[in-house]
């Protein structure tokens, strides 16, 4: 390469986004690192708030490239190294974002392919038609700005008394591999109903409710303006700041240690509990149906962990050793077919602190089984998990949740089967 052309590479990575790696030494390192993450252009991908950054724990934190100078800078000034997890992030998002479809030479399905709200919104309806007899759609509610809040009911026979199982996926904007989760387990669903006797063994016992996008908004503004957004987009008259995260809105421990008040922040809880359209849709349904629904879970991204209440307090659920014993199956099974670790145990101890979840709320209102799913990766890319990867990840989640749903059937007969 010449000495032109090597002027100019170097120049062009100097100047595109990136997402850095930094472990904080020392207290003074996590206070630079925590006014970095706030008050410059940047976005904090672990944790999830600054409140949370601490010594020896590695901060994920996705730099732009106009506060790229800057931020190095800073860094170096107060000797803080780091090191560069994704150089180019937006090679990432284009090609996560590249519709293939068309092309002929891609090999992938289209459920290895990441798709835009209107792609979903496609294709639910396309399920629906394809699947007359066992597809409903179901109107739950509508977003902030007024887009459909649509559940897949899959009723696989019409045995009476059925109970029923809740997935979610979506409630995090830049978790793409949620709403992947969603649709991937509808299709292995109406595909492998007639040949896999375990999915068989569940869809004879329960319906399944999957709402596969539960923050539209936010996701649409993924696809189109800002791809780290996490939040729903509402507006609010006392600030300038947009978007209420949508998991710190329910109505469990809400709005104390690990949320935030402040609307600017990635964790503000909103002005009230269920105060936005997308969590109240949800709740309603769920109170409404609570008498049938026997799981709930919510699918999340990334860091690979199978939780379960509470996240909200240490104290542990009144059916925690039950609980950890299906998560410990179900990572376990992961391990050996797909030699990929996930930690498991419930949200407080595992994660953090964090009040206001879905999980937690639905487990409060009587759903036993319920669980949140923070899928792959582990960091190396983040939110930015390539298509290459979606089978696999989806794979996997799939495994735990026929695990735990296999667990909860059997439990079910033998508490109604006379012995
Ligand atoms: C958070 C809470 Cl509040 C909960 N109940 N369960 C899981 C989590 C973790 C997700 C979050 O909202 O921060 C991970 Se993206
Ligand atoms: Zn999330």
């Amino acid at each position: 390469m010449n000495l032109d052309k090597l002027l100019k590479t170097a120049h062009c990575t100097e100047t595109q986004d990136q997402v850095l790696s930094i472990t904080p030494k020392t207290q003074e390192q996590v206070d630079i690192l925590k006014t970095v993450s706030t008050q410059y252009e940047t976005a904090l991908w672990q944790p999830v708030s600054p409140h949370y950054i601490k010594e020896d724990t590695q901060v994920h934190l996705f730099v732009p490239a106009n506060s790229s100078e800057t931020v190095k800078d800073l860094l170096q000034r107060h000797a803080i190294t780091h090191e560069v997890l994704l150089a180019n992030p937006n090679e990432l998002i284009e090609m996560q974002t590249r519709n293939d479809s068309t092309d002929p030479r891609s090999s992938s399905t289209f459920y290895e392919r990441y798709h835009s709200l209107e792609d979903i919104y496609f294709w639910i309806n396309r399920t629906k038609q394809d699947n007359p007899d066992t597809v409903k759609v179901i109107l739950i509610g509508s977003s902030f700005e007024k887009r459909p809040l649509y559940v897949l009911k899959l009723s696989l026979n019409n045995r009476p008394n059925k109970k029923a199982m809740w997935i979610d996926c979506g409630i995090h904007a830049r978790e793409w591999i949620s709403p992947a989760f969603c649709l991937w387990f509808v299709q292995y669903s109406l595909s492998f109903y007639q040949s896999n006797k375990d999915i068989a063994n569940i869809l004879d016992n329960m319906d399944v409710y999957v709402l596969p996008v539960l923050n539209p908004d936010g996701y649409h503004y993924t696809w189109t303006t800002n791809r780290m957004w996490r939040k729903n987009r509402s507006t609010n008259m006392s600030t300038k700041c947009i978007g209420v995260d949508l998991n710190r809105n329910f109505d469990a421990n809400w709005c104390t240690e690990g949320a935030s008040d402040q609307p600017c922040t990635e964790i503000y809880c909103g002005a009230f509990p269920e105060s936005e359209p997308e969590t109240l849709a949800v709740a309603d349904f769920l109170r409404s149906h609570k008498h049938i629904v026997q799981i709930y879970f919510s699918i999340h991204s990334y860091s690979q962990m199978l939780l379960f209440p509470f996240s909200c307090t240490l104290e542990e659920a009144e059916n925690h050793s039950e609980l950890l014993e299906m998560v410990q199956e179900a990572a376990q099974k992961i391990q050996r077919h797909y030699r990929n670790i996930y930690k498991y145990g419930s949200g407080a101890k595992t994660i953090y602190l964090a009040p206001g979840g879905s999980d937690d709320w639905a487990y409060n209102l009587g759903i036993k089984y319920s669980f949140t799913f923070e899928l792959q990766d582990r960091g190396s890319y983040g939110f930015l998990l390539p298509p290459s990867h979606i089978s696999k990840a989806c794979n996997e989640a799939l495994l735990a949740v026929k695990t735990i749903a296999l667990k909860v059937v059997e439990k079910t007969k033998a508490l109604t089967t006379p012995a």
